[in-house]
């Protein structure tokens, strides 16, 4: 099958900015992943220069040279080891140019990071150059599962398996050189829901072909993980329990991760979803998440590993009478008091937002919470609630809005950027998780635009000091055009995405309203009566969720002044007012406006919004490359079917409920 080379696409830079040194390469480091970074070298400049390039192995005499090298003593200023190692410099030279690691792995980043200057013409501004990413470990959770299928997968099947067997192909290295080119450091192979099959995988069944993954993963300085069942001692070892604490459910780990590390020596570790949405857990034996996530850790522990566990634990019987209990309380509610409990090479897992990837959620009080256990962020890169990379949803400005989001943990100025980065309780086992939004389409992520999200995450987990801006004007550099005309048109579009989603879909914070079975399009009480425990309690007087005091007392999970802010409608930011409180129809909004007339208001600018998106993007024809052209005009269509659809369900349903009016009397059915 046919894939696109995304952002390693290079075209031939002008000739004016072809540097003599670029020519001679010379590579003055070895092992594995500094032969990555040389060849890395040789294609991208290559290709930029318009002819082939090959390493020198020394350089002769006073002829300037681009010098690959590895400095172990290099001087840092990192604030821990690790994070020491991952850092890179490029620094000028007379007309010489110096790409420095800190390690291997650190000097294939470099040269990413310069051939990515290169192209994007930024070198003069940008030498002399020092990264020390933010984030420890920046890692893509795949869902794909074995028989070819990817859970909220929206680009096609999985490259990864195919019919229970594990593909490896051409395709394979292109994905992996478009991770390591963003800095992505830890991949995750299979889906969190573990299907009976992919228990097998960490066994002899398959684990010869991991390894062909894991050894072309580690040349490019990237950690393979695998998710594991918790049940696998019954499935697989015959044992009549999966108790954390029982001795021969311990031996029985115990033994099959030597295994593990016997045919895979640098084998990343384990992520686990337990006790959610039907996937066994500790709680069926009495025991706490931490007992269970301990158990595997200290099975891991010897060889290095991690244990990665989910916080994504909540009751999914709900009744939808019952307004006490609170699916966002979940989280919290599970695991702050067993802060402290964990393992050193345990991290916590933990969703942006207590719910599940709504297109707005507050940010999850555990990132406040939680002071003496490892955590790592998971956000969604696959737009499951957020238009299925059908509709465009730029997310990277949603995202920096909750990385800058202040916990108060350590008092005022400790955002989620902080936290999961590790410089709030000088952790080194956090960072950055997200689930991907891979296939094996042509384009790899179903509409080409919603590349700028992959591409984003993991610019973002390297330096989140990035604007959402600069990557997206990066994005439509490397990927659809140089010219500042179609970035004028294309970065636009990309910012105001996520906005206009938000305003046809479900109102200021409430959420879901999405048909059940797949999570796009609207049915506004498709989850009401549901087990789901997501419910938005319209009535004839108001909409939303009280999960104040006298409500669910969601908002003391938030350290203050966010509990007293939430906690008051007036004081509450009214883009999730409906999250916190059951606010009335006539209630009226900063801009004057009531909340009915609010919802009016969004849902009908939310389809001219795209109507504007659709032309803008229609005058970019001929600018860009005609597939890419063709594909996201083709979606434009569909977002646009998709929209109106949700602007009449809402805009009606409410109109139903209160018998008010729209104040400038458009349609409403
Ligand atoms: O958002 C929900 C999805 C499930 C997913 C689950 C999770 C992998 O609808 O498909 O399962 O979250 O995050 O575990």
């Amino acid at each position: 099958m046919q894939y696109t080379k995304c952002w390693l696409d290079w075209k031939e830079i002008p000739k004016e900015q072809k540097r003599k040194c670029y020519y001679r390469p010379v590579l003055l480091a070895c092992g594995p992943v500094a032969a990555t970074a040389g060849e890395e070298y040789c294609i991208s400049m290559g290709e930029m220069l318009g002819r082939e390039i090959s390493l020198l192995e020394m350089a002769d005499g006073c002829e300037p040279a681009v010098f690959l090298e590895v400095d172990g003593a290099m001087q840092t200023g990192a604030r821990n080891e690790a994070l020491a190692e991952q850092t890179f410099a490029i620094r000028e030279e007379g007309d010489s140019i110096r790409i420095t690691g800190r390690s291997e792995e650190a000097l294939l980043q470099g040269v990413f990071a310069f051939t990515r200057m290169v192209s994007l013409a930024q070198l003069d501004e940008k030498l002399p150059f020092q990264c020390i990413p933010s984030m420890p470990l920046r890692m893509m959770d795949h869902w794909d599962d074995m028989d070819g299928s990817i859970e909220r997968g929206y680009s096609g099947r999985s490259f990864f398996y195919d019919n229970y067997e594990i593909l490896y192909n051409e395709r394979t290295e292109m994905y992996v050189r478009l991770m390591a080119s963003i800095g992505v450091n830890a991949i995750v192979i299979n889906n969190v829901n573990v299907h009976e099959r992919e228990t097998y995988l960490i066994t002899d069944a398959y684990l010869a072909q991991v390894k062909k993954y894991a050894d072309l993963f580690a040349r490019y300085g990237i950690r393979l993980f695998m998710c594991v069942n918790f049940a696998a001692p019954m499935q697989l070892g015959n044992i009549p329990v999966s108790d954390p604490l029982d001795p021969d459910v311990i031996a029985w780990w115990q033994d099959a991760v030597k295994h593990v590390y016997e045919v895979i020596p640098e084998f990343g570790g384990f992520l686990v979803k337990a006790d959610s949405e039907g996937r066994p857990g500790p709680i069926t034996y009495g025991r706490t998440q931490a007992d269970g996530a301990n158990m595997l850790a200290r099975a891991l522990a010897p060889y290095g590993g991690i244990l990665i566990w989910r916080c994504f634990v909540y009751n999914c019987r709900q009744d939808w009478r019952d307004y006490k209990t609170d699916r966002a309380r979940a989280a919290y509610d599970h695991f702050i008091e067993l802060d402290g409990e964990f393992d050193d090479n345990v991290i916590l897992q933990i969703k942006n937002g207590p719910m599940d990837f709504q297109v707005r959620e507050p940010v999850s009080p555990l990132f406040g919470g939680l002071k003496r256990t490892n955590m790592m962020i998971e956000l969604q890169i696959a737009q499951e609630y957020t238009g299925q990379q059908i509709d465009l949803c730029y997310l990277i400005p949603m995202w920096k809005e909750i990385l800058s989001f202040d916990t108060y943990a350590c008092g005022e100025g400790t955002p989620v950027e902080q936290v999961v980065s590790g410089r709030s309780y000088a952790q080194v086992n956090c960072g950055m998780a997200a689930v991907i939004n891979t296939g094996d389409d042509e384009n790899w992520t179903g509409n080409d635009l919603a590349g700028a999200n992959l591409y984003g995450f993991g610019r973002l987990a390297m330096d989140p000091s990035l604007t959402a801006e600069e990557i997206a004007s990066e994005w439509c550099r490397l990927n659809l055009s140089q010219s500042d005309e179609v970035a004028k048109v294309v970065v636009p579009m990309l910012m105001g995405s996520w906005a206009t989603y938000e305003n046809y879909s479900s109102p200021l914070g409430i959420g879901w309203m999405v048909s059940p079975p797949t999570h796009y399009g609207p049915d506004v009480d498709g989850f009401e009566y549901d087990r789901w425990g997501t419910y938005h309690r319209s009535d004839l007087h108001g909409i939303g969720v009280d999960r104040t005091d006298a409500g669910t007392g969601y908002v003391n999970q938030y350290n203050e002044p966010w509990r007293s802010i939430y906690g008051k409608m007036d004081t509450c930011p009214e883009e999730l007012l409906l999250f916190f409180h059951h606010v009335p129809y006539t209630y009226v909004l900063k801009t004057g406006k009531t909340l009915i007339q609010h919802i009016y208001d969004t849902h009908f600018e939310g389809v001219e919004e795209v109507e504007e998106m659709q032309r803008q993007w229609a005058s970019l024809e001929g600018k860009i490359p005609d597939r890419a052209f063709r594909c996201v005009s083709e979606r434009f269509e569909r977002q646009l079917a998709n929209a109106i659809e949700w602007r009449d369900r809402i805009n009606t349903y409410f109109y139903r409920k209160c018998g008010i009016g729209d104040e400038k009397g458009r349609k409403i059915y």
